[in-house]
């Protein structure tokens, strides 16, 4: 199937994998790829040599395009934007932030640049900075989310800019896919969905909250800090929501989740570790490959006759 997007990244599926902190390891984002679709290195809060470390661990194991996800409050982003450069990395989204600072160098180096937004004005600031598509990520995603819906965000991103726009937030099965392309997305990108496959190397535990979720099962902590995460409900979820509704600083809510997410993906440590979740997780029921998702969303291309 061809899009602006599988054109403009060489990729045999409108797929991209979410740049997932913890979650979006070499493993994942070499099976992505391997499977046709986008796979994303996601550098989240680690240090710069971790980020090319993992960038040349998937070079060895594809040959096929992937990408870096800068997460724009990493202490280290301006190192990793160096990295990607070094690495000859084909393509960078970026997440949690404004990426203005390094499109010049990125656009300099090649490098394909396709950030994160969840606003309409971001959007535009992006394409009049020469960004190569967008991401328009709804709140009902996983992780750091923005207020808008899915639903409403893109149809307006897709008539506010002239480069292709990349659906993002609450698709999980090919039904959200013939969504997507319905208000005028030209890929999708996933994330909570690429967490459950087979070669993703989340805890089973992790894997496993997902699995049992129902469709209520998130909650959104951190709304009064200005860094709302969606998560799964959970011992951790109650007790933050209690101390911020008790007005705590913001010291101590991040005390109470500072390495979280390392604590629920790496040890699966899921009643007081932060296990992000986009809501879709009630619609994902078993652990499959790479392959065998990708192959599912694209029933969506035919839902709406999209694949010949
Ligand atoms: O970045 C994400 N999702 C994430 S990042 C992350 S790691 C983390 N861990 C602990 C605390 C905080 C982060 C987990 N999940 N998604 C992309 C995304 N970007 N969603 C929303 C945005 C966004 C929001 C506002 C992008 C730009 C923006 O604009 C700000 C500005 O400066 O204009």
């Amino acid at each position: 199937m061809k899009t602006r997007i599988t054109e403009l990244l060489g990729i045999e599926y409108p797929v991209i994998q979410g740049g997932m902190a913890w979650v979006a390891t070499h493993e994942l984002a070499s099976a992505v790829s391997n499977a046709g679709g986008l796979g994303i290195i996601g550098a989240g809060g680690a240090p710069a040599e971790w980020v090319r470390d993992q960038i040349r661990q998937v070079k060895a194991k594809t040959d096929r395009p992937f990408g870096v996800n800068v997460m724009l409050m990493n202490p280290e982003a301006d190192q990793i934007a160096q990295v990607i450069v070094e690495e000859k990395v084909p393509v960078v989204t970026t997440g949690a932030g404004n990426p203005g600072k390094y499109i010049e160098l990125w656009k300099n180096a090649g490098v394909k640049i396709i950030p994160v937004v969840a606003s309409v004005a971001l959007a535009k600031m992006m394409e009049r900075g020469g960004a190569d598509a967008v991401i328009a990520e709804g709140t009902e995603s996983g992780g750091h989310i923005g207020a808008q819906t899915t639903m409403t965000l893109v149809p307006q991103v897709v008539d506010a800019v002239n480069i292709p726009v990349i659906a993002a937030g609450g698709i999980a099965d090919g039904r959200g896919f013939a969504a997507a392309f319905a208000l005028g997305a030209e890929a999708i990108q996933v994330g909570t969905r690429f967490v459950v496959s087979k070669e993703s190397i989340v805890h089973e535990n992790y894997k496993e909250r997902i699995i049992k979720a129902k469709d209520i099962d998130s909650e959104v902590t951190g709304r009064s800090t200005g860094h709302p995460i969606r998560v799964l409900r959970n011992q951790m979820t109650r007790e933050y929501l209690k101390m911020e509704k008790e007005g705590a600083s913001l010291d101590e809510l991040e005390r109470l989740t500072l390495g979280a997410l390392r604590k629920a993906v790496v040890e699966g440590d899921v009643k007081l570790g932060s296990v992000m979740a986009g809501q879709s997780a009630g619609l994902i029921t078993k652990q499959e490959s790479c392959a065998e998702i990708i192959a599912d969303f694209m029933t969506g291309a035919k839902l709406l006759n999209l694949d010949n």
